[in-house]
């Protein structure tokens, strides 16, 4: 985008100087603070959310004509050219996705014989039909009597009952994972059909289920185990059966949170509401009406052209974008007294998580404290959340003094009391590393344990080092395990961002806030990772792809997200002056919009490596403030 801003004799040409960019920027920023004090920008992922949410409430019998027109709607309008859907913009058709797509297409009326329907129909049976689909897509079709509830992974309610320490009990699963889990046990052994109107039999290959594999080989393992586990469910007499699907819909229930959500994420909600129906709650049993009414504000609803859409968010990042926003303001010279600045801190502070939750398991002894990513989750406070939110309230004198260094020494005692024992630190628990539960059949979609990664170790490593941790043995074993963990190329991996621009983004400035000096060779080494994959229009881009094809690593568009990661990593390590520098910088002054906001087409989240892809509607403009404001206040 070209601009018309006048020169102000800051570069040579006509361009906006990066302190005429910081402004606007900022002033853009300010711009998008909610007048309770936080940020939040949407959370985009994909259609199966929205083709979901059609789903859910055509089997609970209170889907609206409305909602499944303006869903429609959207789902057309993120087709690609060749009739499919993919898991995010400028990817590849995903089966999936596609076949949930279709299905809530036919819900909302389509005709099959519409040739957008007949292309994806086409697509999904030459490769691999509803057969080849992941385990979360069968089972709504299983809902629906589409699929067989026999030709389902089982997975006993029983799973309840095994204690913390025996192999495969609901804790050996990421929060996200065991949430999601525990409510399908039940389902899957409710096992309701509800017909729809209309069949699949166009998304069918006939395809049998393949043989089995050698049952000393873990697939094999579990296809026999699941015959067994298919055999115990027809025994007329289940001795434990009972107990345990009471126990899980306990578990349940005491897990819902004040907005009606289940973790703030769409899954475990959705089948937390599906569980607690089929157990015969009533729709408007109290725990059904919050979790049904939270759902509903999670809908984003929006007029286009072609009349209104209505899209689900996956989950909301109130707190996230908060503590990113606040960090950004303060790069950029806004100083603490400052309105904005102040609310925001006032409105985090309210957010301080106070209780305990499901991470106890694992740090029994440990006092509560942290943040979440959400406006309500208080059973699961994160590291990364944690770690980001001190990183921004510590730079702050409060009108209550006592009141902000209490919360932050509560959050660095329960951080250090987080650390897994190999020195790094997971999101949401402590030593979630055993790998059993990543080879059942029924998790072939998605992370589904939480074992330390670089950027959440590097974002607590940061933290620690700006409390004046630096030196304890928490915070150096911390750094061991970020320089265990470089790859050899000089990069670190993006669990929760894309990609290894994103590690190599939260590592360095950690490194150099532990102390490493920036001449180091592990300093070095990323920032000649960096030179060498900066595109020739002066920015930073990485592909999504890279987490299947290493030839994609640190290789794709520039964004301002991921230019602003690099010039983070930049300019912790002292390259101010760098040619690479100057132009990231560039990159960011030249493609600034006119309202001081910035374009980002792609997703530059992670939520699953491989699956499932986040776009943070605010990382466009938080991350680039923070670079900018670094960058020109460096230099005076
Ligand atoms: C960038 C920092 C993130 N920090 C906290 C993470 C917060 C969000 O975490 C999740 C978001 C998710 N969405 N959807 C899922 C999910 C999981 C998260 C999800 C869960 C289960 C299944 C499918 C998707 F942990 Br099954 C939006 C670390």
């Amino acid at each position: 985008m070209t601009q018309t801003v006048p020169d102000t004799g800051q570069q040579a040409g006509s361009a906006r100087s990066a302190e005429e960019t910081l402004r606007l920027a900022v002033e853009y920023l300010r711009g998008q603070q909610d007048a309770q004090g936080w940020w939040k920008g949407e959370l985009a992922t994909n259609v199966t959310m929205d083709a979901e949410d059609l789903l859910l409430r055509q089997f609970l019998g209170i889907l609206r004509p409305d909602q499944s027109e303006e869903a429609a709607r959207w789902i057309r309008s993120q087709q690609r050219e060749d009739g499919t859907w993919a898991t995010f913009p400028g990817g590849p058709a995903d089966l999936s996705t596609t076949v949930e797509a279709w299905v809530a297409l036919r819900l909302a009326g389509d005709p099959v014989d519409a040739p957008w329907l007949a292309l994806a129909a086409q697509f999904v049976r030459d490769n691999g039909g509803l057969e080849g689909t992941r385990v979360f897509t069968r089972i709504w079709l299983a809902l629906f009597g589409l699929w067989p509830w026999d030709d389902l992974p089982t997975l006993p309610p029983e799973l309840i009952l095994l204690p913390s320490w025996f192999p495969l009990n609901v804790y050996d699963f990421a929060c996200w994972a065991r949430q999601t889990i525990v409510p399908l046990t039940i389902v899957g052994t409710l096992r309701p059909v509800r017909p729809l109107p209309f069949g699949v039999d166009e998304l069918r290959t006939g395809a049998r289920p393949g043989a089995f594999a050698k049952p000393w080989t873990w697939p094999g393992f579990f296809q026999h185990l699941d015959v067994v586990l298919r055999t115990y469910s027809r025994l007329p007499v289940k001795p434990l059966r009972k107990m345990a699907m009471r126990r899980a819909a306990e578990w349940i229930l005491a897990r819902q949170e004040a907005d009606g959500s289940w973790g703030g994420i769409q899954p475990p909600w959705v089948y937390s509401v599906l569980a607690l129906h089929l157990l015969g709650y009533p729709l408007d049993h109290p725990a059904l009406k919050a979790g049904l009414d939270g759902l509903e504000g999670f809908i984003i609803r929006e007029e286009t052209p072609d009349g209104w859409v209505r899209r689900l968010e996956a989950c909301q990042s109130p707190v996230w974008d908060t503590g990113l926003a606040l960090t950004a303001l303060l790069d950029a010279g806004v100083p603490g007294s400052d309105d904005a600045v102040v609310r925001s801190a006032e409105w985090l502070l309210g957010e301080e998580i106070r209780v305990t939750g499901d991470w106890a398991v694992r740090r029994p002894s440990l006092e509560p404290g942290g943040f979440a990513f959400e406006f309500a989750n208080e059973g699961y406070p994160d590291t990364d959340d944690t770690a980001e939110v001190v990183l921004a309230l510590r730079r702050l004198g409060h009108p209550n003094h006592r009141r902000l260094r209490n919360a932050i020494d509560r959050s660095v005692a329960w951080l250090e009391g987080m650390q897994s024992s190999d020195g790094g630190w997971g999101a949401f628990d402590a030593d979630n590393t055993r790998t059993l539960a990543t080879k059942l059949p029924f998790c072939d979609f998605g992370a589904v344990i939480d074992p330390p990664s670089a950027d959440v170790t590097a974002h607590v490593v940061e933290m620690l080092a700006a409390e004046g941790l630096a030196d304890s043995e928490s915070c150096q074993r911390g750094v061991d395990w970020l320089l265990d963990a470089q790859e050899p190329d000089g990069s670190w991996f993006g669990r929760w961002g894309v990609n290894y621009v994103y590690g190599v983004g939260a590592v360095v400035p950690a490194l150099v806030a532990a102390g490493i000096p920036a001449g180091a060779a592990s300093i070095r080494r990323a920032t000649t990772w960096l030179c060498e994959h900066q595109n020739t229009d002066g920015g930073w881009g990485e592909d999504l792809r890279s987490y299947d094809d290493p030839a994609w690593a640190g290789r794709g568009d520039s964004t301002p997200s991921q230019t602003a990661w690099a010039l983070l990593a930049l300019l912790a390590a002292g390259e101010r002056q760098l040619e690479a520098t100057e132009r990231g910088v560039r990159w960011l002054c030249d493609r600034q919009r006119p309202d001081g906001g910035w374009d980002e087409a792609k997703h530059t989240g992670t939520g699953f490596p491989g699956d499932f892809y986040l776009s943070y509607h605010l990382y466009r403009i938080v991350f680039p403030v923070s670079a900018l404001g670094r960058y020109v206040r460096s230099g005076s």
